[in-house]
């Protein structure tokens, strides 16, 4: 009998519509893999979406594989993650779950504190499935220490953990060790235990049983594409086991190949760094890549004196998959902002201040006529300027997703500006 161990899909993910259908490419590869491999059953271990309300386009196609898997027999269980729900919202995982589409084997009883997980039996291999979603830390801590771990360990059968967090024993890494449980605080006598949350592939053991990460298919952010091109393995797991474990074997997807490059930006001036920049991609074979680019240090002069898109456009014209330029990490020593401050309270400075820089502002002569008038408002309407400085300084709401965000900004921006379109 076998099984296949898949987690943090993102589905979703990307605003970007070349990385989104590639990170769902990277889906489909995994399910017609486990077809063809004929699993008895799919174990995900949350982040199936990337947002508790995703993109719908991703959505329909990530159910018609799941329904796929499904005539095939598959069945598909499921745990949530940090990133595809949210407790104070309906969620899209909650309404595909209402539709039997998956199972969530994530059911406990509470006897006073005790928490005790129920396990689901899959009626085609007898393996035993229990799950815990991810949480907030505090309460992950408050399930993981509640638990009734000598109900766990006397269930018989073979029996799988899926949780949806990581195991600080099997790290060296800072950045990801904050995001970790103790093993300790594993119930113990499973035969498999099926992590999520960790965007890296790890193993490890507890006494017979695996601890296994496959960590993302795909990856959803720009450092997990950097960690995919150097070096680092995307795909899943297929396990075989009879009464126990008997084997298991990672199953590589790999959807494009990408490249990734970081210059450092130090005491350099716009016109250094554009030729510096210049020479460095100029090297690459870029064919067919994601090619990814990252400035980090600090500039000596603005960001703005920098045409960043040709370096986009160049890639792109010698045949780049997906150019990436991150200048997130580029920061600025600007010598020439020197800004007369009047005002007492923090109020009049801020305004002050506000004001004198709109009105030195300089707009692109190539701008069109409509957005030369609204540039021209602003300059002299400072109040307008000011309620559209703070529509800008609007969050992320929970578990909102980039493009959503976007839409709201914009139309909130647009009503500021007078712009709204019917
Ligand atoms: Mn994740």
């Amino acid at each position: 009998m076998k099984f296949a161990h898949i987690t943090d899909c993102h589905i979703g993910a990307w605003r970007n519509p070349k990385l989104r259908d590639l990170n769902l490419k990277a889906f489909e590869e995994a399910i017609m893999n486990c077809i063809d491999a004929a699993v008895d059953f799919i174990v995900i271990s949350g982040d199936f979406f990337d947002a508790n309300i995703p993109q719908l386009g991703p959505v329909k196609k990530a159910v018609e594989l799941l329904r796929l898997a499904k005539s095939h027999g598959i069945q598909t269980y499921m745990i949530y993650g940090s990133h595809d729900f949210a407790m104070t919202n309906v969620s899209m995982i909650d309404i595909l779950h209402s539709t039997d589409l998956f199972i969530k084997p994530t059911e406990y009883e509470k006897d006073g504190d005790v928490i005790k997980l129920q396990f689901f039996t899959d009626p085609k291999t007898r393996a035993k499935i229990t799950g815990i979603s991810g949480r907030k830390m505090g309460l992950d801590k408050e399930i993981y220490e509640n638990l009734d771990r000598e109900g766990l360990e006397l269930e018989d059968g073979f029996k799988i953990l899926l949780l949806h967090k990581g195991i600080s024993e099997l790290t060296t890494d800072k950045a990801l060790v904050k995001d970790c449980i103790p093993i300790s605080y594993l119930p113990r006598g499973f035969d498999y235990y099926g992590g999520g949350h960790i965007h890296k592939r790890m193993e490890g053991n507890m006494g017979e049983s695996k601890i296994v990460y496959p960590g993302p298919i795909f990856g959803s952010t720009f450092e997990d594409l950097e960690q995919t091109a150097k070096g680092e393995r995307r795909g899943f797991y297929i396990i075989t086991f009879d009464k126990k474990l008997t084997g298991y074997e990672f199953i590589e997807i790999k959807v494009a190949e990408i490249i990734s490059r970081e210059l450092r930006a130090d005491g350099m001036s716009p016109s250094e760094l554009d030729r510096t920049l210049t020479e460095a991609i100029s090297s690459i074979d870029v064919k067919d890549k994601i090619i990814l680019i990252k400035l980090v240090g600090s500039l000596h002069g603005r960001r703005s004196d920098i045409d960043f898109g040709k370096f986009s456009a160049n890639l792109h014209a010698r045949g780049a998959l997906i150019p990436i330029l991150n200048i997130n990490n580029l920061t600025t020593i600007d010598d020439t902002g020197n800004l007369e401050v009047r005002g007492t309270t923090r109020v009049e400075i801020e305004s002050s201040i506000f004001k004198e820089c709109v009105s030195k502002f300089k707009t692109d002569p190539n701008i069109s006529l409509v957005t030369k008038e609204k540039m021209a408002m602003l300059c002299e309407d400072s109040e307008m300027a000011l309620k559209l400085l703070e529509t800008f300084k609007m969050e992320k709401i929970e578990n909102e997703t980039a493009g959503i965000y976007d839409e709201r900004i914009s139309t909130l921006a647009k009503s500021v500006l007078c712009l709204t379109e019917y």
